[in-house]
C-alpha cells in the first residue's frame, strides 16, 4: 500500500523516465530499433528497476496511467527520431494485459499519436506470452485495432510461456523477441542451439521478425548471425541508457 503511494506521486513528481537498448541489424551493425524500458528515479532510493515496482503497478491498476506516460514519451521520442532522419528506428514499448484490456486503450493511443503526430509504423508493442495467456476478447480485439492503424506487434520473452503456438495465429505478430534464457549458454549449449536454430527458421517461414534479446558476447553473436538471426539486442551491443546518451550514440554510429 505504501509502494502505491508512493508511485501515484512518482506520476505526480515526474519521476519516471524512459531508458532506451538499441535494437540492430546483426549482419549490419546498423540500429533498426529501440526498446523504451521504464526507470523510476527515487529520491531517495536512487534508480529502481521495473522488476521492483511493475508487479505493484500492475496490481493497484497505477500500470494504466503509467503506461499512457510511458507511451506518450516513447512516442514523443520516436517523433524526435524520425525529426532527426531515424525515421527507420522503430521504437518498442512493453504493455502488459492490465492496459491492454483497459476499455479506453485504443482511444488514448489514437490521441497520443495525434498529439505527437508519430507515424503508427514506426512503434512496435511488445507484449509477453504470459499476457496472452490471460488474453481476453477486449485485449484481442485492441490489438488487431491497433495492427490495422499499422502498429507492429512483437511476443516478447518467446519461448518461456506455456508456448502454445495457436495465439501466433490469432494475433496480428510482426516480431517474435526470442528470450534470452536460450542465448544465455550459447554457442556451447546443444539444446539451446538446436531452439534458437528453431525459432528462428519458424519465425523467417512465417514472415516474423525475430529479435534475438541477451547477446552478451562475441561467439553468441557469431553464432546467432550464422543461423539466419537477423536482429539482436543485449549487453554485447548497448545497455539501456538514458536518451541523451541514445542520440549521441545514434549520431555517432551514422
Ligand atoms: O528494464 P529491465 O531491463 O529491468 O526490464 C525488466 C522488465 O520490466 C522487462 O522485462 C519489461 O517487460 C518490463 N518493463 C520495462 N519497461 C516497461 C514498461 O514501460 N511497461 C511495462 N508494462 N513493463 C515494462
Ligand atoms: O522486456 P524484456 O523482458 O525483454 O526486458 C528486457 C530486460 O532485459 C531489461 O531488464 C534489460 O535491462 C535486460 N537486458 C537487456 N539486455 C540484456 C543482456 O544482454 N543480458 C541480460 N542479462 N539482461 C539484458
Ligand atoms: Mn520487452
Ligand atoms: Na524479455
Amino acid at each position: 500500500l505504501r509502494l502505491e503511494r508512493e508511485l501515484r506521486l512518482a506520476l505526480q513528481n515526474h519521476e519516471f523516465e524512459l531508458y532506451y537498448q538499441t535494437q540492430l541489424d546483426m549482419q549490419t551493425g546498423r540500429v533498426v530499433g529501440i526498446e523504451a524500458l521504464l526507470r523510476w528515479n527515487h529520491p531517495e532510493r536512487g534508480l529502481v528497476p521495473p522488476n521492483e515496482f511493475i508487479p505493484a503497478a500492475e496490481d493497484s491498476g497505477l500500470i494504466v496511467p503509467i503506461g499512457q506516460w510511458v507511451l506518450r514519451a516513447a512516442c514523443q521520442q520516436a517523433k524526435n527520431l524520425y525529426k532527426a532522419q531515424f525515421k527507420h528506428v522503430k521504437v518498442s514499448i512493453n504493455v502488459s494485459a492490465r492496459q491492454l484490456s483497459d476499455r479506453d486503450f485504443v482511444s488514448d493511443f489514437k490521441a497520443v499519436v495525434r498529439d505527437t503526430g508519430v507515424e503508427p509504423e514506426q512503434l512496435v508493442l511488445e507484449v509477453t506470452e504470459s499476457t496472452l495467456m490471460a488474453d481476453t476478447q477486449v485485449a484481442l480485439a485492441h490489438l488487431h485495432a491497433l495492427r490495422t492503424l499499422g502498429v507492429g506487434l512483437a511476443i516478447d520473452d518467446f519461448g518461456t510461456g506455456y508456448s502454445s503456438l495457436s495465439y501466433l495465429k490469432r494475433l496480428p505478430v510482426t516480431c517474435l523477441k526470442v528470450d534470452r534464457s536460450f542465448v544465455q549458454h550459447l554457442p556451447a549449449d546443444d539444446e539451446d542451439r538446436a531452439i534458437t536454430t528453431l525459432i528462428v527458421a519458424m519465425a523467417n517461414s512465417l514472415n516474423y521478425r525475430v529479435v534475438v534479446e541477451g547477446v552478451e558476447t562475441e561467439p553468441q553473436w557469431a553464432f546467432l548471425r550464422e543461423c539466419g538471426c537477423h536482429f539482436g539486442q543485449g549487453y554485447y551491443f548497448s545497455y539501456p541508457v538514458p536518451v541523451e546518451q541514445l542520440m549521441v550514440g545514434l549520431l555517432e554510429a551514422q
